[in-house]
């Protein structure tokens, strides 16, 4: 149903959309949002990326939607500012074949200059097999991107596998702990240790650790009594299109 055709006509026509996911700090504020693709199908509605990231990424077509993620989300970052909203950070997931990519580092340093947004506000979000897959090209594009300022974060930390020590190689900022272990919290006995475990090495090691999937004031309690910096979870709120992310932060200021 989803074919091809579909995805490069979405693009040309202007379908896909990203909505925004706030990221606040233990004591409330908001530390960021996290840009997510969704693709508003004529036909289907609104569809999740898990539904077209794939062929996406098989067709190549992820690298002109992966640009186009880049230059919109950076570009809304700057209309915020205009507008008197003050979001401090922006993340933008990457995909393994944008990863792969030389252009990237152009792709990135003409959408910073173009817009005129402060590196140090652009986190790239990686996952811990695209960093497996090449571990050294990875350090040099990666050490690349971080000498242009933008700031590195490992996505879905847990699910892989990775560990602190070998992270540690690369020159990350943020590691995002994987939803599956905040949703036991924080009852369950290995997700809370394991948790727990996490951050604290994570600390050590001088990452700065966001939670994903914080759904519950008691999952909150406990990421932050555990040292987690950063929350982002239905808890405060669901990813968000902008004029919705608009009034959710006119609210709050
Ligand atoms: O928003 P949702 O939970 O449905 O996202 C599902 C997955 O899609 C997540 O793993 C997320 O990282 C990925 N994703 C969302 N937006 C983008 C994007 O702009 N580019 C890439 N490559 N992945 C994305
Ligand atoms: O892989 P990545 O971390 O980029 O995926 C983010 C995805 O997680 C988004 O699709 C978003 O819709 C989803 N998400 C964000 N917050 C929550 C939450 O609190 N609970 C659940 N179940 N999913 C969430
Ligand atoms: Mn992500
Ligand atoms: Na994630």
């Amino acid at each position: 149903l989803l074919m091809e055709s579909g995805l490069r006509q979405g693009l040309e026509r202007q379908e896909f959309e990203l909505h925004y996911q706030p990221q606040v700090s233990c004591d409330g504020r908001l530390e960021g949002v996290e840009a997510l693709l969704r693709w508003r199908h004529p036909q289907l509605g609104l569809v999740p990326p898990g539904r077209f990231i794939p062929l996406a990424e098989e067709t190549g077509l992820i690298k002109p939607i992966g640009a186009w993620v880049l230059r919109e989300a950076c570009h809304q970052m700057v209309a915020w500012d205009k507008l008197g909203f003050s979001v401090p950070r922006l993340a933008v997931n990457l995909s393994a074949r944008q990863f792969e990519q030389h252009t990237l580092l152009h792709e990135v340093n003409d959408v910073l200059a173009v817009t005129g947004l402060a590196a140090s506000r652009l986190e790239l979000e990686i996952t811990e097999s695209m960093l497996m897959q090449n571990p050294q090209e990875a350090v040099s594009l990666l050490g690349e991107l971080k000498a242009l300022g933008v700031k590195l974060s490992v996505d879905d930390f847990g699910t892989g596998y990775s560990s602190l020590s070998t992270l540690k190689r690369y020159p990350l900022d943020y590691l995002k702990v994987d939803r599956s272990f905040v949703e036991g919290l924080p009852d369950d006995e290995d997700s809370a240790a394991i948790t727990e475990a996490i951050i604290a090495m994570a600390r050590k090691l001088k990452f700065t650790v966001i939670a994903e999937g914080v759904e519950t004031a008691a999952q909150s309690a406990f990421l932050a009594n555990a040292g987690c910096a950063i929350l982002q979870g239905y808890y405060y709120s669901r990813p968000l299109p902008v004029a919705e992310l608009q009034r959710w932060l006119a609210a709050r200021q």
